[in-house]
């Protein structure tokens, strides 16, 4: 991840300097204060994602329908009276082929290490169940206690759910089956009762401001990849890369400056991201820079370049160069 030096992103309003980096012990001098790392786990396109920015209210992590879309791992922060949650989402975790979803799943698991608690994501319609059961093997060389969120329950009906928690309750001592809807919202409230429930009296880890760790330029980045997987067909979005060459403030009412590259594997590929007579790298130009403008809250200078890296998903070092470390 570049750019670690420059601000993360914040939520609108008041800055409280106070907590910037303290401990606070107690919310109100009787409850301790409670909190911890949540580490969100599935195999990819169960909705990891959708679920986080939907508990944050926020929409942080970039989702599209086409599986892999998270790459790298990413916090997300909430911050209650008396709690903290730190949700962490995570590339889908599945019997991965190729150096580039070795490395999205090691990511994956590496991220998951230190959580206070995980959150095993699965399909309702029972589809997932080959790769939670991989997920449940390593879940089980873990001490770390899980709850198992059934996602998308408003394409099920409720027979056939409460099948499949028969099922999945025989294969692992869960601390909770919670169904939900990410999408429409529906069991969020539960989920996040049974979360505080499980966080450990602990410090606030961050400002109560603070919704992230990654900087506004690594999400000009993803915000970028986001509009390439809705627009771009089938092949593409995985042999594309993003990165922020340059991001400058400037003082209002000048627009923010920001040139990205995006980098794809072949020649071919460069074409149809640019698109006949420019038109394709036009619209992710478009949404992308609108999209940007409702997040920062500013205008938006956005200069789009596209690179040919010969093969990078298929080579460590060049896709670390790329920002994958
Ligand atoms: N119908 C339905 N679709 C969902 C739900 N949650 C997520 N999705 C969709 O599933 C796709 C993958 O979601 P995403 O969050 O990117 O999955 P991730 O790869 O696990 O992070 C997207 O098209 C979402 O809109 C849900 O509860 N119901
Ligand atoms: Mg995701």
């Amino acid at each position: 991840m570049k750019g670690r030096e420059e601000s993360t992103l914040q939520k609108e309003g008041a800055q409280d300097p106070a907590h910037n980096g303290a401990v606070r012990e107690r919310a109100n001098g009787e409850e301790p204060f409670r909190s911890g790392y949540v580490g969100i786990l599935g195999r990819p396109n169960v909705g990891k994602s959708t679920l986080m920015n939907q508990l944050l209210r926020y929409k942080l992590a970039i989702t599209s329908p086409k599986p892999q879309t998270t790459r790298t791992r990413i916090l997300g922060i909430k911050t209650l009276p008396g709690a903290q949650m730190i949700f962490v989402d995570t590339p889908g975790i599945h019997q991965a082929k190729g150096p580039f979803n070795e490395y999205m799943v090691k990511e994956a698991l590496r991220s998951i290490k230190d959580v206070d608690l995980a959150l095993l994501l699965v399909e309702a319609d029972g589809s997932s169940k080959k790769d939670d059961r991989y997920i449940v093997e390593g879940l089980q060389q873990t001490r770390i206690p899980v709850l198992l969120v059934i996602n998308k329950i408003d394409l099920v009906k409720k027979p056939s759910l409460l099948l499949l928690m028969d099922e999945y309750r025989r294969w692992f001592p869960f601390e909770a089956l919670i169904p939900i809807s990410a999408l429409t919202g529906d069991g969020l409230e539960i989920l996040e009762e049974e979360i505080l429930k499980r966080l450990p009296p602990g410090p606030q880890y961050f400002p109560d401001d603070q919704i992230t760790d990654i900087t506004e330029r690594f999400l000009a980045s993803e915000v970028i990849r986001e509009k390439v997987y809705h627009l771009c067909g089938e092949e593409i979005p995985y042999s594309v890369a993003v990165v922020v060459e340059e991001y400058q403030e400037r003082t209002p009412p000048r627009p923010v400056y920001i040139r990205a590259t995006l980098y794809v594997e072949r020649e071919s590929q460069k074409g149809i991201v640019i698109g006949a007579g420019g038109r394709m790298l036009k619209r992710i130009g478009k949404l992308a820079r609108e999209d940007l403008e409702a997040r920062i809250g500013r205008s938006v200078y956005l200069e789009l370049w596209v690179k040919v890296e010969k093969d990078w998903s298929k080579d460590r070092k060049r896709f670390r160069r790329l920002g994958y470390r």
